[in-house]
């Protein structure tokens, strides 16, 4: 063999290496989605059908749902993102505001009126300054929206409500960090910083006199078993996001990114769909289970909600422009 043959066999091995590192590479793809939401409720549902999704298209992408958060536990999924110790969450828009402080108005108690204005605005100009914000900020993709629900306060035992005042003392559990513990002071209660898989039996032992969640997420994690009343204050519309680590985007073919974000953009509007079907009557069927439904006036909450931002010091990082543009205040 001549010299020149030689080098040239020797620069196809490496070549047809190099082919099927990078084809074994891209074939290995696993993605573990870590969520603390409950196996029961619409959320984990729709990473269920995710991975389905991605399953069907045989991409060589494969993903395994750790619902209730039995992989990571609350409040650690996004720095395990960012380690690589797993690859997608169902990031909240908490989670987001401890890294980009600007973006912390989308915890704001009474932001949103709805969820058709809340995906109005998670899907335009502002959704875009968030997703490039937490892309650039935290290496972070957010491959699609999911409704969570609106958040109401629910009590182990029957109190008369009729404004923030009448909450006072209450110990309300809310998920651990600065921003939730800000909201449950702008509602008037005593946050207690505790894990949503600590939270039933909290309620069932009176360790805490409450908690706050969608309706839907009530039922899913049978709250109504260990608390005895609704007050719909709907104080939070909330988006949760459909979130992956970048490293783990980028090392995707361009074929098996379109595929998962093809998947997750169609879960997340089932999630939706359901979540937001289930919400029409979520309130009478708990009612008819014995809990009780209050609506109130929400103004006295709306009063408290803007005194106590105006005077917080978080509030203070927060992009007050958005704010304004989605508040019209
Ligand atoms: C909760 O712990 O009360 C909460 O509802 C907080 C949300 O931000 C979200 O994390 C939710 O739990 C589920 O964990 C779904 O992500």
């Amino acid at each position: 063999m001549t010299r020149p043959e030689f080098l040239l066999s020797r620069l196809a091995g490496i070549g047809t290496a190099m082919l099927i590192a990078t084809t074994a590479y891209a074939d290995d793809v696993t993605l573990r989605f870590s969520t603390a939401g409950p196996a029961a409720d619409f959320l984990a549902k729709s990473m269920e059908s995710f991975a389905e999704k991605v399953a069907a298209a045989d991409v060589g992408v494969t993903v395994e749902v750790y619902p209730g958060s039995s992989l990571v536990r609350q409040g650690a999924e996004v720095p395990a993102l960012q380690r690589g110790n797993i690859e997608m969450s169902t990031m909240s828009t908490f989670e987001i505001a401890a890294q980009v402080p600007s973006m912390g108005f989308l915890n704001r108690a009474f932001l949103f009126d709805n969820y058709d204005q809340m995906m109005e605005v998670m899907q335009g100009p502002i959704g875009e300054t968030l997703h490039d914000a937490v892309a650039s900020d935290m290496g972070i993709e957010i491959l699609s929206t999911a409704y969570l629900g609106s958040r109401q306060l629910n009590l182990r035992e029957v109190k008369e409500v009729s404004g923030p005042e009448d909450l006072e003392g209450v110990q309300m559990r809310m998920p651990a960090s600065p921003e939730w513990l800000l909201l449950g002071e702008s509602l008037g209660v005593s946050p207690t910083p505790l894990a949503m898989s600590e939270t039933y039996v909290a309620l069932q032992t009176g360790t805490v006199d409450g908690q706050e969640n969608p309706l839907t997420i009530l039922k899913a994690a049978k709250f109504d078993e260990v608390t005895a009343q609704v007050i719909m204050t709907s104080h939070l519309v909330q988006p949760v996001f459909y979130a992956m680590a970048k490293p783990a985007w980028d090392a995707m073919s361009e074929e098996q990114q379109e595929v998962v974000k093809a998947a997750a953009v169609e879960a997340a509007a089932e999630n939706n769909e359901a979540r937001y079907a289930d919400e029409q009557k979520v309130a009478e069927t708990l009612a008819a289970g014995g809990l009780r439904v209050d609506e109130i006036d929400l103004t006295p909450f709306r009063e408290k909600a803007d005194a106590v931002y105006s005077e917080s010091d978080l509030a203070k990082e927060w992009d007050q422009d958005l704010m304004t543009q989605i508040m019209g205040n």
